[in-house]
């Protein structure tokens, strides 16, 4: 009888063990993702998105974000600043938007940008 009350208590004990164990290896692979997302990307200017297609839903991003309806991330705002004034406005839409439809376009959409995650810190 007592015999079987310590082999559950162990057997318990172990359950909990493994799963406390699992809990932190998974904790531990989120820390790992954290960290290889240190890395660099190329990013499109005008790509918002990132689907690799400058469209009409890039510049309807950047129009959003220009009004306080979306977050970007630090990468985002520079490729959104197509006419490199530093902020994201309507005028950068809407050079997204001509560029989608193929009108003349100036500023840098279609360029490629080297986006470095860890450029995170600087917010
Ligand atoms: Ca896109
Ligand atoms: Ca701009």
């Amino acid at each position: 009888m007592r015999f079987k009350t310590i082999l559950t208590v162990i057997l318990t004990a172990s359950i909990l063990l493994t799963s406390t164990a699992v809990g932190i290896s998974a904790s531990g692979l989120t820390t790992d993702l954290k960290t290889s997302s240190d890395t660099t990307v190329i990013l499109t200017y005008g790509d918002i998105d990132n689907d690799g297609k400058i469209t009409a839903s890039d510049a309807l991003f950047a129009l959003r974000y220009s009004v306080g309806l979306e977050d970007f991330t630090n990468g985002q705002k520079v490729i959104s600043d197509v006419d490199s004034d530093n902020k994201t406005t309507s005028s950068d839409a809407l050079e997204i938007l001509r560029y989608s439809v193929g009108l003349k376009t100036t500023g840098k959409i279609g360029e490629k940008y080297k986006y470095t995650y860890s450029d995170k810190k600087q917010s």
